[in-house]
């Protein structure tokens, strides 16, 4: 399967009508600076779609991208970012909560992304409860695996694994420098 188009449809902060239109949507969500935005351009095949940045904590909207007229792709705030100010950071986790919550959303999927160097934190975690008790589809991306050595691949994935504790739950290692996996991926969110 290859995504042939993608586009930028709006950003949103609070209630609009793209949350209730009947189309699938998948969102990326994970800590500031993990390359969220990077692999949601590296699944398109386009570098500038959505905006990446070295400087965490820039993304403060809910993005969307359609992607072939038929699913949205949806870029959330990164959470977690020492440096963002205490309410700034507050607003962000109860945005990204009531979008993960809101129950109109007729499909959604969620790609949990994880920087694979720091491994899963407790904000991870705390994400993953969300999940859980939403009963959201979810796989967890071990991301930027580049910066690793072999054998602190091998570690990472086995704690991942042990922290969520439940083998229905896909692990994916992925690197958008080698971008091995990416049709593992985009496999398992279209299927
Ligand atoms: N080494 C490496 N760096 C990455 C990878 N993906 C993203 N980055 C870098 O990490 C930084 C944050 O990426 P971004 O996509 O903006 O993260 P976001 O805040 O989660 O959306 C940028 O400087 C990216 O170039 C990766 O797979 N490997
Ligand atoms: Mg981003």
């Amino acid at each position: 399967m290859n995504i042939r188009n993608a586009q930028f449809v709006r950003g949103i902060v609070g209630t609009n009508d793209i949350i209730n239109d009947t189309k699938a949507q998948i969102a990326f969500v994970g800590r500031s600076n993990v390359g969220k935005s990077t692999l949601l351009n590296s699944l398109v095949g386009n570098k500038s779609l959505a905006r990446s940045s070295s400087t965490p904590g820039r993304t403060q909207q809910i993005n969307f991208f359609l992607i072939d007229q038929k699913v949205y792709f949806v870029d959330l705030p990164g959470y977690g970012y020492a440096k963002t100010p205490g309410k700034q950071r507050e607003k962000i986790r109860k945005m990204i909560i009531w979008y993960l919550t809101y129950s109109e959303i007729k499909h959604k999927k969620v790609v949990l992304i994880v920087d694979a160097k720091a491994g899963i934190q407790d904000f991870d975690l705390e994400m993953v409860d969300l999940l859980k008790a939403e009963e959201i589809d979810f796989i967890v991306i071990l991301n930027k695996i580049d910066k690793l050595k072999q054998g602190e691949v091998v570690k990472v994935i086995r704690e991942t694994e042990e922290k969520i504790s439940d083998d229905r739950i896909k692990i994916i290692t992925y690197s958008s420098k080698s971008q091995i996996n990416r049709d593992k991926i985009i496999g398992e969110l279209f299927n």
